[in-house]
């Protein structure tokens, strides 16, 4: 990977040249992801698409832009070199905070980094917690709300924070929230700026990177028309229900063919809302010779149209994350997910005739759920002949409207929004249990056989990276073991 060092970053300006700069109001930005850790494989892999897309918002209004990128800018880990290179050169950052996660780190960051330089932090994570943020870092001038590129177009072009909707700012003491701003519109918004990386993304865990595979993100569209009652991906992260909205697909096909990535993840909520749409860009990605690896999240309703299925296959379709959420009807219909049990099964009996990989989406610790149902996850994705499956205990959401339910369901009960939902029959610890029960009955042996065999099959790992992930087994058991210590030390009981 190449680093660069202190002097790179400031000897290298990009953007317009000094003497453009004069009537800027600001002349250097740091654009800056703060995570450091690649041990969750989510966190090693993809860029920071929402930071790219406020640095491409900004471009031509400021002077220069840095994105940093701890995950990659590993001599930036180095606090002292990080504020130095800010108190000598930037005078705007721009930090984003996505997950819940590492919140409390990230504020610590945030804190120790020099005050004089104009701070503004946006984020999914940073709009929920607003009130939060300004209480725990006191050096935070501005925290920007929801969907940020039009946003800081009007910061950075001087605009008094009072005007600016969707910003909460920090004057003399006083923390102000401006009334929400509309949402951007999507086709009219600038490509992310894919020029300001360091290095290509590939899935790096505890260091170790695990396959020769590289890895990029696209929005081809927002929102999704569903309420499942769980999920805030149909809301944005102020309560809002984000409309569906599509951008135009030459556009698309333009931002694809600019992606030198091997595999591609449509970050879209849905990707097959509009079926039409999708079999159109399907056709477009194939005339237009795009060759990548795509990963969609999905609804089983896509399998009502096989054409489509057929369509994805020849875009390069290859890797579907699709929400199941539970095996169970009643719970299916409480959490108003909209298809019963048969109807999964009877998907299924589609997708299996195509040589898609599938990951389902699993609910568990529902209310009224008893530990047989819960356990019954692991068979039923074997039923259906998932590939993999991921489980998640049922969380309250702020603005979620399971938080009524949960509040008036005696014996049920969440410590915080954003918290797992537990019950006096079904504590923490009672709900780990039955998640390594899930696991253990779910991925055995030949379960992973399948999955390696699979993805092989699929191109999505060569015999180089069977082995090098052989080799890196040793670094990764001491990752794992290195956080469970962490956890340990810090009191937390495993989520
Ligand atoms: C694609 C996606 C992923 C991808 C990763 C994509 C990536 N680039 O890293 C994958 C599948 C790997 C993933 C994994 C997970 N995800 Co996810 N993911 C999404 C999804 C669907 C889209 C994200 C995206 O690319 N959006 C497009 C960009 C343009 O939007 P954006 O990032 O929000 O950025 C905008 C604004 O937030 C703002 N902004 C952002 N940063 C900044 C900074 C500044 C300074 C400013 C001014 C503005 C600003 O402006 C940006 C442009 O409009 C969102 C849901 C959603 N619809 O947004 C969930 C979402 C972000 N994921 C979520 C979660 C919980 C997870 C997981 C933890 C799930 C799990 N249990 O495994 C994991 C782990 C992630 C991790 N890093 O540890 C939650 C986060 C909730 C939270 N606050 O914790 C979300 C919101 C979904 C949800 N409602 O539950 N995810
Ligand atoms: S779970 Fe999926 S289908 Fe349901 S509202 Fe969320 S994004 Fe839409």
């Amino acid at each position: 990977m190449g680093v660069l060092s202190l002097e790179n970053y400031i000897l290298a300006p990009r953007g317009p040249n000094r003497a453009n700069c004069q009537t800027m109001k600001y002349k250097h930005v740091m654009v800056l992801n703060p995570y450091q850790s690649d041990t969750a494989a989510s966190m090693g892999v993809f860029p920071p698409t929402g930071l790219e897309y406020i640095a491409a918002s900004m471009k031509g209004l400021v002077g220069r832009i840095s994105l940093v990128d701890l995950r990659q800018d590993r001599s930036f880990r180095n606090l002292d070199k990080l504020r130095e290179f800010i108190r000598k050169d930037v005078d705007l950052l721009c930090i984003g905070i996505m997950w819940r996660s590492k919140f409390d780190k990230i504020c610590g960051l945030i804190r120790t980094l020099p005050p004089e330089v104009t701070t503004v932090v946006g984020g999914q994570q940073a709009t929920l917690d607003v009130e939060e943020l300004f209480a725990a870092c006191p050096n935070i001038n501005m925290v920007v709300r929801g969907e940020g590129e039009e946003i800081i177009k009007q910061l950075v072009n001087g605009a008094p924070p009072s005007s600016i909707s969707g910003l909460s700012y920090r004057e003399n003491g006083k923390v102000f929230h401006n009334q929400n701003a509309p949402m951007p519109d999507i086709a009219a918004l600038a490509f992310p700026d894919r020029s300001m990386r360091r290095s290509e993304y590939h899935w790096v865990q505890n260091g170790a990177k695990l396959l020769s595979l590289s890895f990029d993100t696209i929005l081809s569209a927002r929102g999704c028309p569903y309420s499942c009652k769980f999920c805030t991906f149909s809301m944005n992260p102020l309560g809002q229900k984000r409309e569906y909205t599509e951008r135009p697909l030459e556009s698309v096909i333009e931002e694809l063919k600019t992606i030198t990535a091997d595999v591609v993840l449509f970050s879209d909520d849905n990707f097959f809302t509009n079926a039409k749409r999708g079999r159109e860009l399907c056709r477009m990605i194939v005339e237009n010779g795009i060759k990548k690896t795509f990963v969609v999240q999905a609804r089983i309703e896509v399998t009502k149209s096989p054409e489509l299925l057929d369509d994805a296959v020849k875009a390069g379709i290859k890797i579907m994350l699709v929400g199941i959420e539970s095996p169970h009807d009643r719970i299916l219909k409480q959490i108003s997910k909209g298809f019963t049990q048969l109807e999964v099964r009877d998907a299924f009996k589609v997708f299996n005739r195509y040589p898609f990989y599938i990951h389902g989406y699993f609910i568990y610790g529902n209310i009224g759920e008893t530990d047989e149902e819960m356990l019954y996850i692991a068979q039923f994705a074997r039923e259906l002949g998932l590939d993999s499956i991921s489980f998640q205990k049922l969380r309250i959401e702020k603005f979620s409207p399971l938080q009524r339910l949960v509040e008036s369901t005696p014996g049920y009960h969440y410590d915080s929004i954003g918290g797992p939902v537990y019950s006096d029959k079904y504590d923490l610890a009672a709900l780990k249990e039955i998640r390594n029960k899930i696991r253990g009955r779910f991925y055995t042996g030949a379960q992973i056989c399948h999955i390696l065999g699979k993805a092989g099959g699929l191109g999505l790992i060569s015999k180089q990276d069977a082995a090098r992930l052989v080799l890196n087994i040793p670094l990764l058991i001491y990752g794992l073991a290195a956080r469970q210590v962490e956890k340990a030390r810090m009191g937390k009981p495993g989520k």
